[in-house]
């Protein structure tokens, strides 16, 4: 290749929530590098093994490059054939208002994946379409995932996007549960290069401590690591609160002037002792008071929590005991400890706080949360008969088949409704069952600006990009695919479009509007980002409180009714657990949840879908190891090969989510030959926090046979 014909681009990474500043080298059509951008100020050259396959993604030749309708084949069987886009625009929008015309809103289901927060222009844009279709049966991967979080900053901070970030370069002890950033690249936590980062703290003399069912690849790294029983982490939490309590050990600093409600939660930890806690967790009682004395005495320390401790039967109790104890050692809003951002696009400041319970579905009776109900009850909301029953559904760069708890029950329920439409570039588990899909441009086609991440950086930082390629011709993307759908249906239910400028001008508006805009001398605005294509390095995280909270008093409200009534049921329900071998769920650094396995550089090595369970439980049921063994719960069961590692805790097994491809009717040719299983076949739809409606993924009571034994 001769130099000439190269062009270089700088790209922000948008797969995963570190936000990697990149440099993509083209030629022609093709793209010949992708590395990590140097002059980034947040990333400084960090990328891991997923960005190169952002090359893959763009020439992937079973991402869909035109719409697709069902139909059915002379033999009875159906078949996905393309169609132009004006023809399946139609065909969307036509179902979608006779729907509502005939049945009313709420029969629109709608659920929306982890990616369309990756996506600017789908977070722009989504209410071009869904501001016509205000339905209670909206849900998103948010009830899978990080809901609770949202629920405690919202009752307790006053906005639901008021997230505590863990300031990692400064902090000296490090209190981590239910986390693997080694593998994650960090979550409700953008933080590049966490691995350096995380190592130069046990370099400086800081301590990390990791709290774990397995030892993970962050746990390795680690100063200590404790394994825990899995769903038992309150039980921990708790504890330590009750250590602070009684050892007199709680120094709120300068947050004492506004916070309320830490007497009451000295309170509710009274009886929760230690020794209580260490029957439910397996942690000696000894290491809790140990680890609640080292972290009240060290400098500065973060208690952070995540998947593990959110996607569990008590996440919400988990992450409300976290921030009391972060606030309770006054490592809240402090350099080391945990701070709020200020991002140049200021999404605390231009978005609605949140609300909770102000409706709940109807077959299960849980509650709302944002306007969203649990993605655990979609199945109920689709197979209950009567007003408001779900009879048409959308997906938008979401897989709930292979991401929802009981996703083989979800696999089954969508043949059941009259019709479904998909915005997704594949063909995959879920988008099989739709009548027509609606296929984006690739990520390389369209510019970026991270609206949601840079509200969980560790660094206050901008970045703008245009797109690497020209759009091919004829294709959408997925805020012209919102705006004509929108469009449409509201000329069909005579109801007033809604204006539509692109994504970048509506940034552009924000940014000037926002904290370095054009009131201050930064003057950020997208013409000035696009002078720094690596990005505008706006400074460190500081302390921000009490100005920064969104409660209407300014004040910090740690005693909240909802979660001090769920301490009583959580102690209630963990003194009649049953034993059983409980199963939780692993990442890996080049998986991304279900949608990144078509691509080869991804896939090689050894399989990882496999089925980790601790040496000592593999001798005790007489097995060994690459035999299959039969995972049963509930809901279902799924066959997996048996690898033995000693990570495990005993009494834990580990599977992957995110596999169980090669159905039929799929177009993922790689991914398909990486079949796996679902985990998601055999996790519960009824098991969920209880409190917060958010699916608990982990922790789920599993029986374990010999396959075909
Ligand atoms: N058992 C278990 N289950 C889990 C988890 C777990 O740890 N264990 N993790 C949970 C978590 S944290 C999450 S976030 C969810 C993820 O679950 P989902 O949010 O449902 O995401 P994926 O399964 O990754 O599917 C993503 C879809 O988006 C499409 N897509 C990718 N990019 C774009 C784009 O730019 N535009 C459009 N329109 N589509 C795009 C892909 O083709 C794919 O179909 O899974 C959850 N499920
Ligand atoms: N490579 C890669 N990166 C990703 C993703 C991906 O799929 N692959 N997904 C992205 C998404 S959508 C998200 S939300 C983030 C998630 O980011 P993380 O939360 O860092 O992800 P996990 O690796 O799932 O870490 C959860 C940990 O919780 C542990 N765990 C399970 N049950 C329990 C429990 O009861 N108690 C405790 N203490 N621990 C428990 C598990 O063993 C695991 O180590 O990662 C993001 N980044
Ligand atoms: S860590 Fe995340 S943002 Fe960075 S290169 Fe990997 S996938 Fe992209
Ligand atoms: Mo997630």
């Amino acid at each position: 290749m001769s130099d000439a014909s190269i062009v270089t681009h700088h790209r922000v990474c948008h797969l995963c929530e570190a936000m990697c500043g990149l440099v993509i080298k083209t030629e022609g059509e093709t793209v010949v590098d992708i590395r990590g951008d140097r002059n980034d100020p947040l990333s400084r050259g960090h990328v891991c093994p997923k960005a190169a396959a952002l090359k893959d993604i763009h020439e992937d030749p079973d991402r869909l490059r035109k719409p697709l309708k069902r139909v059915r084949s002379a033999v009875g069987k159906y078949q996905h054939v393309e169609i132009e886009w004006p023809e399946a625009l139609d065909l969307a929008a036509d179902a979608l208002a006779s729907t509502i015309q005939q049945f009313g809103v709420d029969a629109v289901g709608a659920y929306f994946g982890n990616p369309s927060v990756h996506n600017y222009g789908m977070l722009t844009h989504q209410r071009n379409l869904f501001r016509h279709i205000r339905t209670r049966n909206r849900f998103s991967a948010t009830s899978v995932d990080q809901l609770p979080h949202h629920l405690v900053s919202m009752w307790c901070f006053g906005h639901m996007l008021l997230q505590p970030v863990p300031d990692v370069d400064n902090t000296d002890y490090f209190l981590m549960l239910g986390a693997n950033p080694l593998a994650s690249n960090g979550s409700m936590w953008t933080v590049p290069d966490v691995r350096r980062r995380l190592k130069a703290l046990t370099s400086r003399g800081g301590k990390l401590l990791v709290i774990d069912p397995r030892r993970t690849e962050t746990a390795e790294l680690a100063s200590e690591h404790l394994f825990i029983q899995p769903g038992s982490d309150a039980a921990f939490l708790l504890a330590v609160l009750h250590v602070l309590f009684r050892d007199d050990l709680i120094k709120p600093g300068p947050l004492a002037a506004f916070t309320d409600g830490l007497s009451e939660m000295g309170e509710s930890v009274t009886a929760l002792t230690p020794s209580w806690a260490s029957a439910l967790t397996g942690i000696p009682s000894g290491d809790i008071e140990r680890v609640a004395h080292e972290f009240a005495e060290a400098e500065a320390g973060i208690c952070y929590g995540r998947m593990g401790v959110s996607t569990q039967a008590y996440g919400a109790l988990c992450q409300w005991a976290i921030l009391v104890i972060n606030v309770a050692t006054g490592n809240l809003d402090k350099l080391g400890g945990s701070l709020f951002t200020l991002p140049a696009m200021d999404q605390v400041a231009n978005t609605n706080p949140g609300g909770f319970a102000r409706f709940t579905s109807r077959a299960r009776g849980l509650p709302e949360f944002n306007r969203e109900l649990p993605a655990a009850t979609m199945v109920e909301e689709i197979r209950t008969p009567g007003e408001g029953q779900i009879r048409l559904m959308f997906t938008g760069a979401g897989n709930p088949v292979l991401s929802t708890p009981n996703g083989a029950s979800l696999d089954e329920a969508l043949e059941e409704i009259d019709f479904m439409i998909s915005v997704d570039p594949a063909l995959n588990e879920t988008t099989r069952h739709a009548d027509v899909i609606l296929p984006p441009s690739s990520p390389l086609e369209h510019d970026h600006y991270d609206i949601g991440f840079h509200n969980l950086a560790i660094r206050n930082t901008a970045r703008y990009n245009p797109p690497v390629f020209d759009k091919t011709e004829g294709a959408m993307h997925d805020w012209e695919i919102f705006t004509e759908l929108g469009n449409r249906v509201a000329s069909k239910l005579n109801l007033k479009p809604l204006p539509s400028q692109p994504p970048h001008a509506l940034v552009d508006m924000a940014l000037r509007a926002g904290p370095y805009g054009d009131a201050t001398e930064w003057q950020l605005s997208i013409e000035k980002l696009s002078e720094h294509p690596s990005g505008i390095d706006l400074g460190p995280l500081e302390p921000s409180c009490p100005e920064r909270l969104q409660t209407p008093d300014k004040r910090i409200h740690l005693a909240i009714p909802e979660l001090l009534a769920d301490i009583d049921r959580f102690v209630t329900e963990m003194s009649d657990r049953v034993d059983s071998y409980r199963l939780i769920g692993r990442r890996h650094v080049r998986d991304n949840n279900s949608w990144m396995h078509n691509h080869q550089r991804l896939m090689k090595g050894r399989p990882r879908c496999q089925l980790l369970m601790h040496p000592d439980d593999v001798a005790k049921e007489g097995w060994s190891a690459g035999m299959t063994v039969s995972v049963a719960s509930r809901v279902g069961q799924v066959d997996a090969e048996l690898a033995p590692s000693d990570e495990m805790m005993p009494g834990v097994v580990s599977l992957p989510h995110g596999y169980g491809h090669g159905r039929s009717g799929t177009r993922s040719g790689i991914a398909n030959r990486h079949a796996g299983v679902s985990c998601n076949d055999i996790t519960d739809d009824q098991l969920v926090d209880a409190l917060s409606g958010n699916a608990a993924v982990n922790g789920v009571p599993v029986r374990l046979s010999a396959a075909g034994g």
